[in-house]
């Protein structure tokens, strides 16, 4: 591995934004290459580039300071095949009910009113390209369903595929080495098709569990390894195998983004980062290590719809189109969102009868910050992990400076400024002095859920009462105590009687 450079790029950027210059962007290209890169449960402070304080990440560093770092950008969904869902449709995901991961197993997914897969009928992404002359290919995760009738690739509108969580998975290699894999095969297809447009996804299976990190791509990270008598016992720290992890799949990002250079693509291609949902939470299963991953300075994690669980990195790299070195801190911008900005950034125009929840974010992809014309919507009917500090509600909306969380049935109504509360740490619920608000966001909610297709709430969800088996138990616990003191008290008086 080439020798790493480390440390927070992020104050280097916003020193660069003021010597922006506007003479230096170029004008769109006509038919630009796109590359989508989607990594798996990626914290929003899991990244050089966005603060993190020990992981290496050079490549995704020298990425956003060659090109664009937004701080709000947000996925539709704190999971996977929600999130992507809305990625490929430019829709809310339970708009097509898929409320919830997709797995190969028919009955779950009809117990929660899903379908077994992404309808591929419906108005999607690729489709749009591969209609307008782009070369499609995917790479690496899929996870939009996998049962034995699922469509085939071809229906979904792409060309080439090489995935894995999907019926006709070929990336058939460890975890450890599946970034260095899929990047191999999306290298290809880019050379191949080099003299043609083209169109990405590359969603990559790290740093989702379970990781299985090499002894060469914990390396760097052997100041965080354990005590010597522990390592020579083959132990190894969550620290080295997430860090080390992470690395690996920058690493590769790296290999491709240079592939893009040297091919002299890099003012022809758009590639952008981001991640599908908020860090795992410690308490899942064999999630150990993926649980050090984190959301910087929110609230939640994935499953939650606090920010820690929502809100991503994102970096845009158009070399002589996004202003280099940029963060953008203003705009708001979602998932929902990409699909009408690549077709307009292509020269797609979207059919009549299609209408996306996102809206067209061009401009920021080229160095204005925007006010986005709606809020945005979540609803999650799945059931949180971990502290009951990132327990959310499970529906919520951000518009503006507000962000409003509230459950169907009304409790837990929660209010936060970020204008008062820029680190947007969700710790200060303001409703009860802004009823006006309340009142106004809880009928958009309502509305909202409304007039999607309803999910199969999971028992539990939009809770946060901290173990309440456990707090029945030490009731219990302490009724029997009490029970006991007083018969000893009782049996006592006689004794005491009697001397
Ligand atoms: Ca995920």
């Amino acid at each position: 591995m080439k020798a790493i450079y480390s440390g927070t790029l992020l104050a280097v950027l916003l020193a660069s934004l003021s010597a922006l210059d506007a003479a230096d962007v170029l004008p769109l290209a006509t038919k630009p290459n796109i590359v989508f890169i989607f990594a798996d449960d990626l914290g929003w402070g899991d990244l050089g580039c966005y603060g993190h304080p020990r992981l290496k990440t050079p490549y995704l560093d020298k990425m956003a300071a060659d090109g664009l770092l937004l701080t709000n950008f947000y996925v539709a969904n704190p999971v996977c095949s929600p999130s992507r869902t809305a990625v490929m449709t430019g829709q809310y995901p339970a708009r097509h009910r898929i409320h919830r991961h997709f797995t190969s197993n028919h009955k779950r997914n009809v117990a929660l009113n899903m379908p077994d897969y992404l309808n591929p009928n419906v108005t999607l992404l690729t489709k749009l390209m591969q209609k307008h002359g782009y070369k499609t290919g995917h790479f690496g995760k899929w996870h939009l369903g996998g049962t034995e009738d699922s469509p085939s690739f071809a229906a979904y509108g792409i060309d080439v595929h090489y995935t894995t969580n999907s019926r006709y998975g070929k990336l058939n290699v460890p975890r450890h080495q599946s970034t260095e894999k899929m990047v191999d095969e999306a290298i290809d297809f880019i050379k191949a098709n080099k003299e043609q447009s083209f169109y990405i996804n590359l969603w990559t299976l790290v740093p989702h569990t379970t990781l299985d990190t090499t002894d060469e791509q914990m390396a760097p990270y052997a100041q965080w390894g354990p005590h010597d008598a522990a390592k020579q016992r083959g132990f190894s720290t969550p620290a080295q195998i997430y860090y080390g992890a992470v690395t690996d799949m920058d690493y590769h990002l790296g290999r491709l983004i240079r592939t893009i250079d040297d091919l002299g693509l890099a003012e022809e291609t758009l590639i952008v980062f981001s991640s599908d949902n908020g860090p795992e939470d410690i308490s899942g299963r064999r999630a150990g290590h993926s649980g050090i991953g984190t959301a910087g300075p929110f609230r939640g994690r994935k499953r939650s719809l606090y920010e820690g669980g929502v809100r991503v990195p994102f970096i845009v790299q158009w070399k002589g189109h996004t202003p280099a070195g940029r963060v953008d801190d203003k705009s708001i911008v979602s998932a929902v969102d990409l699909l009408p900005t690549f077709c307009s950034q292509a020269g797609i125009e979207l059919p009549d009868d299609y209408h996306s929840d996102g809206q067209d974010m061009s401009q920021v992809f080229l160095g204005k910050s925007v006010q986005r014309k709606r809020p945005l919507f979540w609803d999650w009917t799945g059931i949180q992990a971990g502290h009951t500090s990132n327990k959310s509600p499970s529906l919520a909306l951000r518009s503006g400076k507000w962000k409003f969380l509230m459950n169907p049935d009304g409790s837990r109504k929660e209010l936060y400024d970020f204008e008062a509360d820029p680190q947007c740490m969700e710790l200060d619920n303001v409703a009860d002095r802004y009823p006006d608000e309340v009142e106004r966001f809880s009928k958009m909610l309502r509305e909202f859920k409304a007039s999607i297709p309803q999910g199969v709430p999971q028992q539990g969800g939009g809770s946060n009462v901290y173990r309440r088996v456990d707090i029945i138990w030490f009731l219990h616990l302490g009724l029997i105590c009490f029970l006991c003191f007083s018969c000893l008290s009782v049996s006592r008086v006689p004794q005491y009687s009697t001397m």
